[in-house]
């Protein structure tokens, strides 16, 4: 189903009111073209940030620099206005002094959006706590899958931190909280990106014994051939099934991205982030989000312009398992 979107050639980009990427506003979508087959939404929180905070301000400016990011991708011959019906629901409720009662409004929120049935959900942060409330709604609406949904995790860290400073559901602490709720499959979950310097040599073992394959920085700019079969062993693993995915901004350069909380060296450029996505191009998503987004690190804007590309392409991925 299609989404009505305005043309950049009729009505200026740089006019009306910024949804994401121009896209109607979920109670404003035409019956025809409801339920939507995509929900985008914000979630303005950094409650959980380790580092510099900001990062609730991270869907304004997403929003903003996404009046640029147009519906076509010539690389994968898909145009996303026509493949899918999308909308944006603005911004979740979020509590700012609380991590735990943060994800549990956030869950609240998301769930309540589109058609259960038919409605996946984009979330765009916010700091990456927010995955835990959009990756429990994915999982419900998947079918409670009882292995956990399969995952696909750009970061830079491994987000596997038990506790920070007495806090359990902090953006280090996604993942961990995720795999022990079940509704991560950690044997079916691929973490790109990852790289030093860590706290401590243990801080991967978490991950790596709960069978994460972790596939480190260091291993793509040495060996991308084996990247490419390790992406094409997972699918394999994966078959038809459907996977979330999960994209930190850090997981790029503080070069092309360093509007961030807690930035670090040696990252993915933007071409290679969307090489890496194109790898992934035909799988199934239940969900997705893009997340750490900090606006007043990024002078320039060229990280909230980069994380609204990149939702785009994470749009594609799946528009790419759902052929016409
Ligand atoms: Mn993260």
């Amino acid at each position: 189903m299609p989404t009505d979107l305005p043309s950049g050639r009729e009505r200026p980009r740089f006019s009306g009111l910024p949804t994401f990427m121009r896209l109607p506003e979920l109670d404003r979508v035409r019956a025809e073209h409801q339920p939507v087959e995509w929900c985008i939404y914000g979630v303005p929180f950094d409650g959980g940030t380790t580092y510099h905070p900001g990062a609730r301000f991270g869907p304004r400016a997403v929003r903003d620099a996404s009046q640029y990011v147009k519906p076509c991708s010539p690389e994968l011959g898909i145009d996303l206005a026509q493949r899918f019906s999308m909308a944006d629901a603005g911004d979740s409720p979020v509590a700012p002094y609380s991590c735990a009662d943060n994800v549990g409004l956030v869950q609240d929120f998301a769930t309540g959006l589109g058609d259960p049935d038919l409605t996946r959900l984009l979330a765009i942060g916010g700091d990456h706590s927010v995955a835990l409330a959009n990756l429990r709604v994915a999982w419900q609406r998947a079918g409670r899958p009882s292995s956990g949904l399969p995952l696909i995790h750009i970061d830079a860290h491994l987000d596997t931190v038990d506790v920070v400073w007495g806090e359990r559901y902090g953006h280090g602490s996604f993942l961990i909280r995720a795999i022990e709720e079940g509704v991560v499959d950690p044997k079916r979950t691929l973490s790109l990106g990852v790289r030093g310097p860590l706290n401590t040599l243990k801080d991967l073992d978490f991950g790596r014994e709960a069978g994460i394959t972790v596939v480190g920085m260091s291993r793509w700019v040495e060996d991308r051939a084996s990247v490419a079969s390790i992406i094409q062993e997972f699918r394999a693993r994966l078959g038809d099934d459907e996977c979330y995915l999960t994209l930190d901004i850090d997981a790029c350069d503080p070069s092309c991205a360093p509007g961030t909380g807690t930035p670090v060296s040696g990252g993915f450029s933007a071409a290679e982030l969307f090489l890496a996505l194109r790898w992934l191009a035909g799988i199934r998503l239940a969900g997705a989000d893009v997340v750490e987004v900090c606006p007043s690190r990024d002078p320039q804007g060229i990280t909230a312009l980069l994380a609204a590309q990149a939702a785009f392409q994470i749009l594609c991925i799946d528009a790419a398992a759902h052929p016409d």
